[in-house]
């Protein structure tokens, strides 16, 4: 009855589709927990390339049964977008499964996420401008509209008005927009309520069965622990929870029955949106990580910043999730670089500090201290096990594995499936 979590272990981005994916083919359930459509998996399998956003990675693996937890927030129009686009390429997507108690993204709730970090101007997020952050504000306001609502229109209906009232205030005085009619989006979430019914289950119920049944399930997390809504650089952070306990109150199996929690890590860092980011580089090595790594959001096509590997973030993220293993991926990017640089501490206002600071006024004033590795400029994506690797590349990941806290089960070397080693 295992049950596996894949969270990200820096500030997302880490290539959690193509792990997710890969362990996919041997799993029964794929569940996305958290996030909704701000998440960008990419995911290569042969000569095809899928961009996901808000279903899970599972969903190409034929026998997979993928699940929309009940801590997800759908959009529906992207919801059956995907789904046709999946379709019309030849793939299955009969077997997803929603949860009830999920939560819908509103139209109300797009408009409130961009206009709000209009509003913000230098302090702004830097978010997707999903919807994703208004819609939790809903939920934990108790003003959210659940998958369930739709099947029932009196309901819809009474808390769409609801959740109105306050917000047509704020549209109309405050950001001088015009007031959103309650028929609008009631009859727009009510034409998606045909198409979503079969697919609509008690997800917990269905998965605490499964792993009684000795079935396979796992977890995939959408962000990243550094984005987490708790444990990452808060405010700039997503609304979610992104960690490993995320992954219990998202599907509603509970921390006694998680098995294995894999921590996804690249071999060195980026971050999209607003924040602080100690290891970030303004010059031409940054550049040459963000061309060789590909690094533009899958979602909004965004230029990610790019830096050096963090030890400590990467020791924070094996304490927070608990983790049993790192999956280190995008070694192959740095083939080509001369020295490669890792952050193993940092530097606050002139003290040496080991791990992730207290307080984010520490985090943001943290200069990263760095200690040099060789590097090897020899094509390593066609390694398949530790010893095809160059001696340098060994070096840099066995340091890696002594200073981030959980043993590394496996290597990416480039997007395929297949580009991957295997740790015994
Ligand atoms: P939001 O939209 O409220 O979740 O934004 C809040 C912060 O969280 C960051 N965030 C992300 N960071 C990296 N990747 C994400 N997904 C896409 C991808 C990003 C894209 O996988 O490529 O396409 O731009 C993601 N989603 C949210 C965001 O940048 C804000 O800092
Ligand atoms: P996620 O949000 O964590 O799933 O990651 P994304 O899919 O947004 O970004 C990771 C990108 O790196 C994708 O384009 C993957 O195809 C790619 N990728 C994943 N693993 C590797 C790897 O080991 N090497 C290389 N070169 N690319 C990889
Ligand atoms: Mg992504």
């Amino acid at each position: 009855m295992p049950a596996v979590v894949i969270v990200g272990a820096q500030w997302g981005d880490e290539g959690k589709g193509k792990a997710t994916d890969l362990l996919g083919s041997r799993v029964d359930y794929v569940v996305k927990f958290n996030g909704g459509n701000n998440a960008g998996h990419t995911v290569v399998i042969g000569d095809q390339k899928y961009a996901l956003h808000l279903l899970p990675s599972g969903i190409l693996s034929p026998g997979c049964t993928p699940v929309i937890g009940n801590g997800v927030v759908v959009d529906l129009g992207v919801l059956f977008e995907e789904i046709e686009g999946l379709e019309s390429r030849g793939i299955d997507t009969s077997k997803l499964v929603v949860s009830a108690n999920a939560h819908v993204i509103a139209d109300y709730n797009r408009t409130l996420d961009k206009v709000n970090e209009r509003f913000l101007g230098s302090r702004k997020i830097g978010t997707t401008g999903r919807g994703i952050g208004p819609t939790y504000a809903d939920k934990m306001n108790r003003q959210g509209i659940r998958i369930q609502d739709l099947f029932d229109e009196k309901i819809l209906r009474a808390k769409v008005e609801g959740a109105l009232e306050l917000k047509n205030q704020i549209l109309t005085k405050v950001y001088n927009r015009r007031a959103v009619a309650v028929d609008e989006i009631v009859d727009d979430l009510l034409s998606y309520v045909d198409r979503l019914r079969p697919m609509v289950a008690d997800t917990s119920l269905l998965l605490g069965e499964a792993l009684d049944a000795d079935k396979t399930v796992l977890l995939e997390a959408g962000q990243a622990t550094l984005l987490d809504v708790d444990h990452g650089t808060y405010p700039f952070v997503t609304s979610s929870s992104a960690t490993a306990g995320g992954a219990c109150t998202g599907s509603g199996i509970p921390p006694t029955r998680l098995t294995r929690v894999i921590g996804i890590v690249k071999a060195y860092a980026t971050r999209v949106g607003e924040g602080p980011f100690p290891t970030e580089l303004f010059d031409e090595d940054g550049e040459t990580l963000r061309q060789q790594g590909g690094e533009f959001g899958t979602t909004t096509g965004r230029p990610r910043r790019c830096g050096w590997y963090d030890a400590p973030i990467a020791r924070y993220a094996a304490r927070i999730n608990g983790l049993t293993d790192f999956v280190l991926t995008k070694l192959d990017v740095l083939t080509g670089f001369e020295r490669i640089p890792v952050c193993v501490a940092y530097d606050v206002d002139g003290e040496r500090v080991d791990e992730m600071p207290m307080t984010q006024t520490g985090f943001h004033h943290a200069k990263p201290i760095y200690e040099y590795f060789e590097g090897w400029s020899e094509d390593i994506s066609g390694a398949r096990s530790i010893d095809d690797l160059p001696k340098a590349a060994q070096t840099y990941v066995t340091a890696l594995e002594e200073m981030s806290g959980a043993r590394i089960s496996a290597i990416g070397v480039g997007p395929d499936r297949d580009q991957t080693i295997v740790v015994n």
